[in-house]
């Protein structure tokens, strides 16, 4: 049986961009055959005002940021009721861990995100790529390709070449977000197979004011994987509001 999973990546709730957003979940969600999976890959959640940048004080307080994201986590299980949903960490998320770590360690284990966002009550699997290889593990995977959320491995953020780039850090078949960019890449090693990178788009605003020029785009993807493991990925860009190809 092929798996099918979505993917969506960085949407910076509650500075994610509705239209963006809610395109890229209708397109998910009326997929033929439907998705068998739902993987967040990081930054869900953008924890604006427990960066370590200053934050503009107009912004809304912490708490209406975590309400508003618990209500997005609701909405997004009741889209998608029956299917495992996956949420890998991204650097946004860590910010809540480094800020209590920071702050009030004493409080580290009554704070975790898992509960801070309700997930347990929303049957969602938390998994942070970094504990995981800090354990001796691998990161997370379906089938032969690997999903970052793009913090794991130190890739500029002015990279031409981004895909290029994050397979040559990787050197396996993996599939990233964080730079808000979408890319691909196909190499072909000299036993003859074929790897891959790509990167995704945002969910998120293309004009954030730390970067209000970039080259971003907004998108998604899903992928089909086989039982062996071989797998098709559907990198998807959406401009004027139309789901393109990429
Ligand atoms: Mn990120």
């Amino acid at each position: 049986m092929t798996e099918r999973v979505g993917l969506i990546y960085d949407p910076h709730i509650p500075y994610h961009d509705k239209v963006a957003y809610r395109t890229a979940i209708n397109h998910l969600a009326n997929l033929k055959p439907k998705l068998t999976k739902l993987v967040i890959g990081g930054d869900f959640v953008d924890f604006y005002k427990i960066s370590y940048f200053k934050s503009d004080p107009d912004r809304m307080p912490f708490q209406e940021e975590i309400k508003i994201a618990r209500e997005e986590l609701k909405k997004l299980r009741n889209v998608f009721p029956r299917i495992p949903i996956d949420y890998i960490e991204g650097n946004h998320e860590v910010r809540l861990y480094a800020h209590v770590r920071d702050n009030a360690p004493e409080l580290l284990w009554n704070n975790r995100i898992e509960d801070m966002l309700h997930l347990g009550a929303r049957n969602i699997n938390y998994i942070s790529n970094i504990a995981r290889m800090c354990a001796g593990k691998e990161p997370y995977k379906l089938g032969k390709v690997y999903i970052l959320h793009g913090h794991e491995k130190k890739v500029s953020y002015g990279a031409i070449n981004l895909a290029r780039l994050f397979y040559l850090k990787c050197k396996e078949n993996v599939i990233a977000g964080h730079h808000h960019r979408p890319d691909k890449s196909l190499v072909r090693t000299i036993s003859g197979q074929y790897e891959a990178a790509w990167t995704v788009g945002t969910l998120g605003q293309l004009s954030e004011g730390y970067q209000p020029i970039n080259d971003w785009a907004h998108g998604f993807a899903y992928l089909d994987v086989e039982d062996c493991g071989d797998f098709n990925m559907h990198n998807r860009v959406i401009i004027n509001g139309k789901v393109r190809e990429f």
